[in-house]
This record gives C-alpha cells, structure tokens and sequence, in this order.
C-alpha cells in the first residue's frame, strides 16, 4: 500500500518535475537565446533584413540622453502600461537640476481599449482636459510628450505610425496611422485647447531618459511590466533605416516580437502556445508572451489547468474560475513568491479566492509552478539583456564595457525574485560587462518631458503662459504712462506721440487727394477722391514704386528726391502735374508731429537708415525735393504714420475703430487717448489719437528676461543695434531670420539636418518671413518646407521638415501671443478711459505678416480674448491700406487751412 502510494506520488512528483523542466532553461540554452536574440537585432539594423526581422529595432530620433541643461514647463502622456497617466513636468537647471512633477492617473475601460480607435483618442482627450481643468492650465499651449507605449514606425520625433497594437489594446483603425495625427485629431474634434505634441516616445526611451537623467552612464530602458521591451543608444552608422553615419540614435528593439520567426521555437512549450493562441494577437509578441506580466499568470494558469486535468493538483478538480482567462493575475505569482513556508495561509487564500480548495502539497507545486514561470521570464529577459550590452560594448571596440540600465515596470518592482535573476543571468551571459540597474522612480513621463525639452531647448524660452503674458501686458501698459507723463515721457521707451489727430472719420470728408506710403514693404502713391454722390463714396488709383536699397541706405536727399521723382512720374500719368493737390503723407517711422505738419524723424526702423534725415522734418525735405525739380508743385498737407492711416481707413466703415494696428515689416500701434492723460498736448477735453511706437518697447531693457540670444543675434546684426528690440522679436522683418538662427544652431547640434550647415543657411536674410507663412500652411506647409530647405541645399529629410515647420510655428506664435499682450494693454486702458465694465471697440489691423501667415490673425484674436475677456473686439483688416486714411486725415488738414486762412 505504502509503496503504491509512495510510487504514484514519485510518479506524480516526476511528471510535475518534468513539467517544469521545460521551462528550466541551462546556460548553454540561454547562451542560445543570447546568440540567437543578437542575430535578430542586426538584422532588424540592416536595411534588407529588417522587414522579415523578428525584433524589429525601430529608430527613435532621440540623439542623446539628457544633459542637465534641458528646463521647461512640459505636459506629458503615459499611456500603454498598467496606468495611463497625464502630467505636467517642470525642469529647472541652476542649483541642483530638479524636475516637478503633478500627475493624475486615468482609467482606460476595456471597451475604449477594445473599442474605435477615435474613441480611444476621444478618451485620452477628454483625460487631458480634466487634467488642465484639475491644473487650471486650460490656456496655456504647453509642448508635449506623448509616451506610448506600443510599436511605432517613427519617421520623425514627432511622427509615427502604429505597427501593431500589443497587451490589452485592440482599438480599430489605429494600426498603420500615425498617432501624433489621431491625437491631433482628437483635440481638434474637441476644440477646447491647443497643444504642441513635440515628441512621441516608446516607454523605454522615456525609462531611459529618466534614469539618464539621474546617471549620465544610462544608456539602455528596459520595461518588465505589462509588456516588455528594451531600447539602447545605436551607433547611427549601425542603423541603416536612418540616413546619417555621425553619433548615436536611441533605438527601440521592440524584442517582444522575438521568436515570431520560430527560431526559439525549442524553448517554447505547449502553454505558452496555449496563451499565445488565447490572446489578442495570436502568433505575435512571442518572447513578450513568455515575459511579460500580462502573460505570466495565464502561462501559470494553464500549467495548473493542465496539471490539474492530470490529476496532479486540486485533487484533478478544474473550477471554472480556474478556466476563467486572466483570472490568474502575474501580481498572484509575485504574492505567491514573495511568501515563505510560514505564510502558507496567505498562498492558499489567493487559491480559494480563486475557488481554488488547495492542500499544502497543491500550495507547494503552485508556488513551484509560479516560480518556475517567472524565474524562466526574468532569465530569458536577462538572456536578451546580454545580447544588446555585449552589442554595446563591441559597437565601441571596448574589452569591459560599464553601463547602466534604466528600468521600469510592475513585474520588476513587485516581483521578489525577478531582478535579482535577471541581473544574475545578464553577469553570467555578459562577462565583460559591468551592468548597473536602476529603477526609473518617476516613470517615463519625466522621460518624455526631457526628450521634449532637448527638442525644445531652444524654443521653450519663446513659450509663454498667460500669466507671463499678463505681465508683459502689465509692464507695457506702465511704459504707456510713462510714455504719456510729461516728466516721464523723456526717459519712456514707448514714446506715445500725439498724431493731432482727433477722431475717425465722420463722414463729412471730400476732395482730391494724393497720398504718399511710405515704409512697409511698398512705397506706394495713391490719388484718393473722397466725393458726396448719395453717399460719401472713395475712388482710389495706385502705383507702387521700388525703394531700392542704396536709396534706403543712401543720403536723405537722394531718398527725397526719389519720393518727389515717383510723385512726378505718378502725377504725369495721372494728367495732373498742373494741379497742385493736397498731400497727405505716409510716413510709418517714429516722427514727433507739430499738428500734422511739420514731422521731424526721431529715428528710422525697418530697412531705412538713409542718413542726414533723423531729427529733421521730413516734410521739408520733401518739399525742398519736389521744389528742386521745379516740374509740378504738392501742397503736404499731413504727415500720418501708417497706424493712423490704418485706423482712419478702417474708421471710415466702422464707427467703433478706435485703434490702428501694423503687424508687416514693422509693428506699431495707435489709438484713441484721452486729452487729458495727453501731458505734451493743451487741453483735456475730447481725445487725441496716439501713436504708440510699441516697436521700442523694451529698448530700456524690461524685456530681457524674454529675449532670447536669437533675439540678440538679430538685434547685434541689424541697422540698429539696441533699438525697436520688441519689434525685433515680433515683426516680419525679423521673423524669417530669428527662425534662420534658431535652425542654425539647432543643425550645429546635429538636432537638424544631420548636421548639416551650408553656406547658404549661414547667409542673413536667405529665410524670408514668407517662408515661415509658407510653412505653416497646413496642408502645403511641409512640401514647401521642403522645397525652401532644398534650396538652402541642406537636403532636409522628412522629419527635418516637420521639425522646422514646428520652429516656425514657435516662433509666430511667440509674435502673435506678444502682439496679443500689448494689444491688450491698449484695450483695458480704452475699458478704464471709458470706465465702463465691458470694452466694444473695433482694431484697424494692416501688415503683411498679419495678412499672410495662415494662422497669425486666429492665433491673435484668440489670445486676445483671453487675455481681455471684459471685452469685445472686431478686428477689420484695412482693405486698402492706409492711403485712404491718410487722404481723410489730408482732407481735414485741408480744411483746418481753410479755416485758418479765412481768419487771418
Ligand atoms: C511606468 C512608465 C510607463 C510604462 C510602465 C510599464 O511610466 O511608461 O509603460 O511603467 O510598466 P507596467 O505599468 O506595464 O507594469
Ligand atoms: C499697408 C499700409 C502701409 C503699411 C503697410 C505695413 O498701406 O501704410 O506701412 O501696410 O505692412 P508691411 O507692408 O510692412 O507688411
Ligand atoms: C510594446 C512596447 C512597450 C512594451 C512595454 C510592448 O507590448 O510593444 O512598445 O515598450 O510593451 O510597455
Ligand atoms: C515704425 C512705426 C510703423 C511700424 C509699422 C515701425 O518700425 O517705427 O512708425 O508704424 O514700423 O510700419
């Protein structure tokens, strides 16, 4: 009886041992599994093997590990693990680097998971938004890092589409797109805020980032969670997918998919077949499937499904909770494993919660069980580990490699035994090699910030929140007092110089006028005839003439004497040389007004440096020019800076028009100012128009904490150093060559063009603001990105377009969001004029970068809104330009003579 019984537990014993001797690997199998994982992640590298490679490594576009001087405000996305989670990451630099961190965890219920993929991106969005509801950061268009956590083939930092989902995720119409494209999408659709998505970062990268972070020796993420995965720093020359033999690339080996072409079929066994089969993805992710704890409980499961039908457990009874799938969690074998003899009583009591009634014996197989299926994942997971820190250490020719793996994941962190395993079976495989692990603590997200804010090194410092808006809104509405106090109005940077203009056009206006523009892109002429028929009708008749650059640059009088030149070309071809119209005169540079006329230049802007003019009256000069030619006589009625002629344009259709704004070469503003706060003018009543010459905001240095060294680049190599310094950040002049510098450096630092600088993108000038509008285009914009790069002959790669089309779109932003700040100063000092609690009013607005760039005037406006809720502002684009205000502005001039001459 003894020995039968004896004889069939020997026999029982047995089959159970020679059960789990399958998943016992020997270091000669595991050295297999090292060679064979080595083969699959060359050919994975090499251009013709990759498609048929199992362990698809797949390029990352992150060049380097952080380097202490990344800082920012950063938003990230965690999605793909366990949790998905949206955070804000701050990163300062200066005294000890230290990273912020706020962070809300997300259910992703199995039917979004499972469900469209537009309902996934709807979720994650609608997450996004509750979290800066939660944050109240609802306004502000922060960059962000998208870490997902799933297969992508990246073309880009912030391009790649989805090869195929893994774990838990089965979402439709999702594989074979592009994610950034989904996401962007998703916010779209839901039209509540705006993002940046900069970088879009596999788990382990951002793992890897993280830790690196924290030990500039990290150059390997390792993910034993959920799912499982490695990424490493490659040698660019190693990587053929990617163009460029220079440096280093981050790649994502993605070696779930080990053994997707049987070549580990012999140390595969029939459970592993069984949960294979039993998954989402059936034939796919065959070494995650063996790894990972998504995988380990049902491998366990099936063990003790098999073992059990066998008689050799729970006394051959299967329950149904047993056959339920999934119901054995990887966190049970953790548990499992984690209780020694004396814990008996908690092991059983997972088993009964599984409806399981165990016996001691049934505990121990259990946790032999368990403990065989892990200790199997963590050395196959250390098996591969040798094979990418051996790769390593021979990409750098070296005997003994030291490195350090950063690492992240629930199976790794929880399981007792599993780390220690695998960093055992990584020191027996990788003998000339020294491997440090550490825990990412803060989780990928942290990683995606940093990989955001390398990108954005040079950008971040052109990001600003509303709150900093609010500040430069405050600040410049302190220069306007300045500017408008008689005792501070000498040391004020905004000089706010009275137009002698008192209001918009009423309607009463009529004559013949010529009107000069000059200093925007074109010089124009103009025949103005404002007429009474049944109602106050405008004819205009223009010509535009060249401002050649050695006028420009030349002397004064030459510069005059082309004005009156092209005046007397124009009125010959208007037939009225013999007429001596009144003139209303364009001149959109900062000039201190005498009622209209005479207009002494205070300084030239923009392209103009002709010399001998600044501190004189332009309008005698003019006149000195035209009576030098002696061939038909002008009567310069008014000197008008184009604001004003703006605002007095757009005045003539909307009665509320009170303020006139430029944003093309130059930037300016005007607007309608009381009398009284007018010290440089008499009298208080009624109100005055006010040229605020914003463009040297600034000037006096309040603005050095937002400038950037691009900003100073531009303003050292321009006309005039240490002058218009806010013009120079915002205006179209500028615009083309501020996104020049910033690609200049960014190529410097291999983040562009592979490096590539050619004497063309070193040349001023050469990246025109219409390139930037051209850019941004949506739909266009990267074809043209290419076409202005190729040009530039630094044979942009695709993802190189869309880097600099994100330059070009930070850097308008940053012009459009200033613009909206100081605009905004304008507008709640008109509410506070007004003392009335909500601001109507309509702006004037004219300019070549307003009128071209495709996003400038939305981006305006909406910034505005926020920034000045208490009101509501129309923005009228100036059709024709401010010629026509101009005229009125004549006309009234013509008629003050008039008056004038009659009381004399
Ligand atoms: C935490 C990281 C996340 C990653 C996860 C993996 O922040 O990006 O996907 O670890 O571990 P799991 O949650 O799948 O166990
Ligand atoms: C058109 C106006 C002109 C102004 C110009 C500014 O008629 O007075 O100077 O807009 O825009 P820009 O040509 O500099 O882009
Ligand atoms: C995915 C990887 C990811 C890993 C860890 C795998 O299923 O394919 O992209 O890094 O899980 O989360
Ligand atoms: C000038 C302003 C002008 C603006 C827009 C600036 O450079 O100083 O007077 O209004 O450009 O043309």
């Amino acid at each position: 009886m003894v020995t039968a019984v004896a004889q069939r537990l020997a026999s029982q014993r047995k089959e159970i041992d020679d059960t789990l001797a399958t998943f016992t690997l020997s270091t000669t199998q595991l050295q297999e599994v090292k060679a064979k994982m080595r083969v699959e992640l060359e050919r994975g590298l090499k251009k013709d093997t990759h498609p048929t490679a199992s362990v698809k490594m797949l390029p990352t576009y992150v060049y380097r590990t952080p380097d202490g001087t990344e800082r920012g405000k950063y938003l990230a996305l965690d999605l793909g693990g366990t949790n998905f989670r949206v955070l804000v990451v701050k990163i300062r630099t200066g005294m000890r680097n230290s990273v912020r961190m706020y962070n809300k965890i997300y259910a992703i219920p199995l039917e979004i998971m499972q469900g469209t993929g537009e309902e996934l991106f709807d979720h994650i969005v609608q997450c996004i938004s509750d979290f800066l509801d939660y944050m109240g950061m609802k306004n502000t268009r922060l960059p962000l890092g998208f870490t997902f956590s799933f297969p992508c083939n990246q073309t880009g930092i912030d391009k790649g589409d989805l090869v195929s989902w893994t774990k838990g995720f089965k979402a439709t119409d999702c594989e074979g797109y592009d994610v950034v494209d989904m996401l962007r999408e998703a916010i779209k659709r839901r039209n509540e805020f705006d993002l940046d998505i900069v970088a879009i970062v596999n788990d382990t990268v951002g793992t890897m980032m993280t830790c690196a972070y924290e030990d500039p020796k990290c150059q390997i993420g390792l993910i034993a969670g959920t799912g499982s995965n490695v990424c490493y720093m490659e040698e660019m020359k190693n990587i053929e997918l990617v163009e460029g033999d220079e440096g280093q690339m981050c790649v994502n080996t993605e070696w779930g998919g080990f053994g997707e072409n049987d070549n580990i079929e012999d140390i595969r066994t029939r459970y592993d077949r069984e949960v294979d089969g039993g998954s989402l993805n059936p034939g796919k992710q065959r070494f995650e499937k063996m790894t990972s704890g998504m995988y380990l409980g049902e491998i366990v499961r099936q063990i003790l499904i098999d073992l059990t039908k066998r008689g050799l457990l729970f006394r051959g009874r299967i329950t149904e909770r047993l056959k339920t799938k999934g119901i054995f969690e990887t966190k049970f074998l953790s548990q499992i494993e984690r209780y020694s003899s004396h814990l008996w009583h908690k092991l059983r009591s997972i088993l009964q919660s599984l409806g399981l009634d165990s016996t001691c014996d049934d505990s121990i197989i259990v946790k032999e069980v368990c403990g065989a299926v892990s200790r199997r994942a963590a050395q196959l997971c250390g098996a591969g580990m040798a094979a990418i820190v051996d790769k390593i250490r021979e990409n750098r020719g070296l005997d003994h490699l030291e490195i350090t793996v950063g690492v992240d994941g629930t199976l790794y962190k929880l399981h007792p035994h599993f780390s220690t395993i695998l960093k055992d079976t990584v020191r027996e495989l990788a003998p000339n090699c020294k491997v440090d692990f550490i825990l990412s603590e803060d989780g990928s997200g942290k990683g995606a910030a940093l990989i955001t804010a390398v990108i954005d090194k040079y950008l971040y410092a052109m990001r600003f929140s509303d709150e900093t808006l609010r500040d430069i809104m405050a600040r410049f509405r302190r220069e306007m007092e300045n500017g408008l106090g008689g005792d501070t109005n000498p040391t004020a940077t905004v000089k706010m110089l009275p137009t002698f203009v008192r209001s918009i056009p009423d309607g009463s206006e009529k004559g013949d006028f010529i009107a000069l523009d000059l200093g925007g892109s074109n010089f124009r002429i103009l025949r103005v005839k404002v007429s009474h028929e049944k109602k106050q009708t405008v004819q205009m008749e223009s010509q535009i003439y060249e401002t050649p650059e050695d006028i420009i640059h030349g002397s004064g009088s030459r510069l005059f004497d082309h004005v009156a030149e092209c005046l007397g070309d124009f009125m010959e071809k208007q037939k009225i040389k013999d007429k001596k119209l009144p003139v209303g005169f364009t001149f959109s540079f900062p000039y201190l007004d005498f009622l209209l006329n005479p207009a002494v230049l205070l300084t030239w802007t923009k392209r103009f440096k002709a010399s001998g003019v600044e501190g004189m009256d332009v309008v005698k000069l003019l006149n000195k020019a035209i009576k030098k030619r002696g061939d038909y006589d002008a009567d310069i009625m008014a000197v008008v800076n184009d604001t004003v002629g703006t605002m007095m344009t757009c005045g003539f259709d909307d009665q509320r028009c009170e303020v006139g704004i430029i944003i093309g070469t130059g930037t300016n503003a005007c607007y309608m100012e009381e009398l009284r706060h007018i010290d440089m003018v008499e009298g208080d009543e009624g109100r005055m128009c006010i040229n605020t010459e914003w463009g040297a905001f600034g000037d006096d240095g309040t603005l050095e904490d937002i400038r950037t060294e691009f900003d100073r680049e531009i303003d050292r190599g321009s006309l005039n150093p240490g002058k218009q310094l806010f013009e120079k950040m915002v205006s179209g002049m500028y615009m083309g060559e501020l996104v020049r510098l910033i690609l200049v450096k960014m190529a410097k630092e291999g983040l562009l063009f592979e490096g590539r600088i050619t004497p063309e993108l070193l040349t001023k000038g050469k990246f025109e603001t219409k390139h930037v509008s051209a850019i941004e285009k949506s739909k266009e914009g990267l074809t043209k990105a290419k076409e202005i790069l190729t040009r530039l002959g630094v044979e942009p790669s695709e993802d190189d377009c869309i880097a600099v089309q994100h330059v070009c779109a930070i850097v308008s932003f940053r012009s459009a969001n200033l613009i909206a700040a100081t605009l905004g100063a304008i507008l709640t000092r008109l509410k506070d004029n007004k003392n009335s609690p909500r601001l109507r009013t309509t702006v004037g607005i004219d300019g070549s970068l307003y009128k071209m760039h495709p996003q400038y005037s939305r981006r305006l406006h909406k910034t505005v809104r926020r920034l000045v809720p208490e009101s509501d502002v129309r923005f009228l684009l100036s059709e024709s330009g401010s010629g026509k205000g101009a005229a009125m502005v004549t006309a009234w001039a013509s008629r003050l003579q008039n008056a004038f001459m009659h009381h004399v």
